[in-house]
């Protein structure tokens, strides 16, 4: 045991913390706990440090992170002093760092080698773990850290007859200390990811015969491996501390600019140029973010995923055998993609042949080799590459039980739930490092252990200064923090794969997206602010019988850190660095001209079959409309639809991407129909022009190609305002017929006193200033109570059309739109809300920028069509 043990007082737990695995990470906890006053023990099953690199001794296998990024940033001195000899290096070289670092900081003198933990039980009188090893042997902690590595549980065989081979067989995750002599030997290698294409060309220069067996075709760029980047070493040497906070800061924890621009604004050879480019760095960041879109835009990845088909192509010299190593039914990225030297020019090697396992599965293992559907394939060596169970496996490995005598695995048999990848609920004083629901195997480990470590020590530090000895996330935290990370995910094209990101590689394993792909420098934002927040979303309590009252002894604050959409947040961060005026600043003219020069930036939208402008019979005078007609054949339904910008900005191409986007997925004609602005034509020009609108398009409609029948009626909006003030006049005056409403972030009162004025009057694009800004254009405050003006205070809602009405979480008129929704359904009108969770009021008409507000523009295109059905009118 520890020295450090020695001076406890017995009735404490014997160490303040207690860590399962001496990896980088462990390492780093023990020097940083320690530095902290707090105790420390560490128990690792190996005899040595080093963790994964413990393990993976395979031929071949090497950090696919440039060494100079994947290292210890915490001592100035050691990250100074260690000269790496490789760009990327390997598992030795990595494993004698390790063994630098234990000795350098005495770390040794904290771990018990050999000692396999078992089972680990929350004591919630003592308010500690009891850690139980394989020896029978139990030690206790007031903290439990499992340090124990994404990818460190090795997937067993899955294939029968296994245990009935005779020759010899190997784990790459778990390699002998001393390399097995393959030469003269028929090898067999199951598995091409990492693993596999780093070890075959090595496996196939000592081996007699080498068999590939493939079941999916991987993504691997040559790496360009060699001695160490100059320019990146005289770029880290010149400001060490800045090259090393830029990596914190970064997406993916390697310091290097980020592409801007999406692969579809690039001309095809440009696009060649900058693949090029990212191709001879030899660097998985380089290729991935060649393009801003790359595991976005199913297009933008074609690009990438084509080009390193044309490689594999131009390398492999059989035709057939290069066709079965191109990936090509999953996006580029979505499977860990790899770095390679020389993988592809093995398979021109007369002694290596490759099997297509979706061809020809594996049929069984049988003692003189594998049997698949084309025969039996002799071999004296079986080799497994087939990986790991990631992420959650090891985790779970251990019996670790909480509250109440909940387990780990019961708690996450439908997949883990963690707050931040850091805790679970019902699991107190439990921390896992790098755990699911953190950027971890998206992100350069190195500084996402660092960022963990100091989060788990400093919280643990905390709780002691604050009299407190325990800390549980709350379920709403959690919650919370799981649909973030879900949100994440789902604006990716991860999800579609399988790929053990999504556990798919482990039969029966849940599907569901393990890490957190928001990236390393917003994830540290929000590991930040939950602390700068008191521990937001967190419970701390001290035990029974001590000083203060009951209330003094917890402390509980509960609430959720991210609940805004990731792209969301991205949009307002762009615009916070571009320091924009606020359009309130401006003339209306001004304001007008800087919407029109911003519009003339987005996407397009999507293609619609036509496009017309035209100009209908406003009341007083034409005004230009445009109608988007789709592709499909005719006749289509028709929907009147009014912009937004306050009644004071816009036209009736203003909203031309959502208009598009609208007419596609309903598969309906829109007309967008400008009308009189203020303040040059204030109240009430505005509702006489739509009201002129609803006439002119239900009289017209044959005249523009639509289906008879009535129309529907929709805006955004000021222009969702108009909608609602025209279908009451409409319910009023006896028609126009309306066959619904799809009303986009409304403004239906004139008051602005409803919570979500004062939660979100400021900072989401629309505030508190700009709307008195529009108001004030648009009509005198004795109007503003007009039921034109505030359709929310119309006497009667009753015989409206049906409605949509979508309100968005950090909107100020989220309330009043909500109140509309309540206030129709009272009136006993079908009344639909759909809430924009995450987002913001301008999050909708920013088509392909916003890519979460899709399933949401889904959602009104569906209710448009709905609309046009007679049930939905019955
Ligand atoms: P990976 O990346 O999970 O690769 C495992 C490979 O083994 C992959 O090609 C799998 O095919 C294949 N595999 C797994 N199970 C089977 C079965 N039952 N039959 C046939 N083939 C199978 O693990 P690695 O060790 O290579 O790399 C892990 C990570 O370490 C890597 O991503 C880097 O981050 C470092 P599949 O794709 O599942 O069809």
């Amino acid at each position: 045991m520890s020295e450090d043990v020695d001076q406890r007082d017995s009735a404490q737990p014997d160490f303040d913390v207690v860590v399962v695995g001496a990896g980088f990470a462990g390492m780093y906890l023990i020097h940083r706990l320690r530095s902290l006053n707090l105790t420390v023990q560490v128990l690792e099953a190996a005899d040595d440090v080093g963790g994964t690199w413990y393990w993976n001794r395979y031929p071949g296998a090497r950090c696919d992170i440039q060494s100079i990024d994947y290292s210890y940033s915490f001592d100035a001195e050691l990250d100074a002093e260690w000269q790496w000899e490789e760009k990327y290096a390997t598992q030795p070289e990595i494993l004698r760092y390790a063994n630098h670092v234990a000795d350098r900081f005495d770390l040794r003198r904290s771990i018990r080698f050999g000692t396999k933990v078992e089972k680990a039980r929350w004591d919630e009188q003592a308010a500690q773990w009891l850690v139980t090893t394989a020896a029978g042997d139990t030690v206790t902690g007031r903290h439990y850290v499992m340090a124990t590595g994404c990818l460190s549980l090795p997937k067993p065989p899955e294939f029968d007859g296994f245990e009935t081979f005779e020759g010899e067989v190997y784990f790459t995750g778990r390699w002998p200390h001393e390399d097995p002599n393959l030469s003269g030997k028929r090898v067999g290698v199951i598995g091409t990811g990492s693993s596999g294409i780093q070890s075959i060309p090595i496996i196939a220069a000592e081996a007699d015969t080498l068999t590939v067996f493939q079941r999916t075709p991987n993504y691997s760029l040559p790496a360009h491996n060699g001695p160490v980047s100059d320019d990146l070493l005289a770029l880290k040497q010149q400001d060490q501390a800045g090259y090393r906070e830029a990596a914190r800061w970064s997406r993916a924890g390697v310091p290097g600019a980020r592409s801007e621009e999406s692969a579809m604004a690039l001309s095809a050879a440009e696009q060649q140029q900058r693949l090029d480019q990212a191709w001879e760095t030899g660097t998985l960041f380089a290729i991935g973010g060649a393009f801003s879109d790359v595991v976005i835009n199913p297009q933008s990845n074609e690009v990438v995923a084509d080009y390193i088909r044309a490689k594999i192509r131009s390398t492999v010299e059989d035709p057939e055998v290069a066709e079965t190593l191109c990936p090509t039914d999953y996006p580029f990225g979505t499977k860990r993609p790899c770095l390679d030297s020389g993988y592809y020019d093995t398979f021109n090697r007369d002694n290596v042949s490759l099997i297509d396992l979706r061809k020809t599965p594996i049929q069984r293992i049988t003692e003189g080799g594998i049997e698949t559907a084309d025969g039996l394939i002799e071999l004296d060596v079986l080799v497994f590459a087939t990986g790991f169970d990631a992420m959650t496996g090891a985790l779970v490995a251990v019996d670790i039980e909480g509250k109440d005598g909940l387990s780990l695995a019961e708690a996450w048999v439908d997949g883990p739930q963690t707050y931040l990848g850091l805790t679970v609920v019902g699991f107190p004083n439990f921390f896992t490092i790098t755990g699911p629901g953190s950027p971890s195997v998206l992100s350069n480990m190195m500084v996402s252990i660092e960022q963990h470590v100091d989060w788990v020590s400093s919280c643990i530090a905390d709780l002691r200064n604050d009299g407190f000895v325990a800390i549980e996330a709350t379920e709403t935290a959690q919650a919370g923090w799981g649909q973030h990370v879900n949100d994440a995910a789902n604006i990716t094209l991860y999800p579609q794969t399988n790929s053990w990101y999504m556990g798919a590689n482990v039969p029966g394993k849940p599907r569901v997206f393990l890490p957190y792909i928001g990236g390393v420098d917003s994830y540290r934002r929000a590991c930040d602010e939950v602390v700068g927040k008191d521990y937001l979303g967190f419970t701390r309590w001290a035990l029974p019988g001590g000083n203060g009252s009951e209330a003094e002894r917890s402390a509980s604050n509960d609430g959720v850190v991210r609940s805004m959409q990731v792209d969301v947040a991205a949009v307002l961060d762009f615009m916070a660095e571009l320091d924009l005026p606020p359009l309130e600043s401006m003339s209306p003219e001004d304001a007008r001209a800087f919407m029109a020069g911003t519009s003339e930036q987005r996407p397009p939208g999507p293609d619609v079959g036509e496009v017309v402008d035209g100009e209908y019979p406003a009341a007083d005078g034409p005004l230009p409309y445009r109608l988007y007609r789709p592709a499909t054949p005719g006749p289509h339904q028709l929907t009147v639809y009014f912009h937004g910008g306050g009644w004071v900005l816009g036209s009736e191409q203003s909203d031309d991407p959502l208009c598009r986007d609208l007419c596609v997925r309903s598969n309906s004609i829109i007309v967008s129909c400008d009308y009189r602005h203020g303040p040059e034509h204030r109240f009430p020009a505005a509702p006489d022009d739509a009201w002129a609108a609803l006439q002119w398009a239900t009289a017209q409609s044959e005249t523009l190609g639509a289906a008879p029948g009535p129309l529907v009626i929709a805006g955004w909006s000021a222009g969702a305002n108009l909608a609602t003030v025209v279908a009451q006049q409409a319910a009023r005056d006896g028609g126009p017929e309306i066959a619904g409403q799809v009303l986009i972030t409304p403004v239906t009162d004139s008051d602005f006193t409803r919570p979500s004025y004062t939660e979100n009057g400021d900072g989401y694009v629309l505030t508190m200033g700009l709307m008195n800004w529009f108001w004030d254009h648009y009509c005198d405050p004795a109007d503003r109570a007009n039921p034109r003006v505030a359709p929310l205070r119309a006497p009667d809602l009753s015989g409206l059309a049906p409605a949509l009405i979508m309100t968005a979480d950090f909107d100020p008129l989220r309330d009043e739109g909500i109140a509309y929704v309540e206030a129709l359904q009272a009136a006993g009108v079908a009344a639909e809300h759909l809430r924009a969770r995450g987002h913001i009021h301008t999050s909708i008409g920013a088509v392909d920028v916003v890519i979460s507000g899709a399933p949401l523009r889904q959602e009104l295109a569906a209710a448009i069509q709905r609309f046009h059905t007679q049930e939905a009118r019955v």
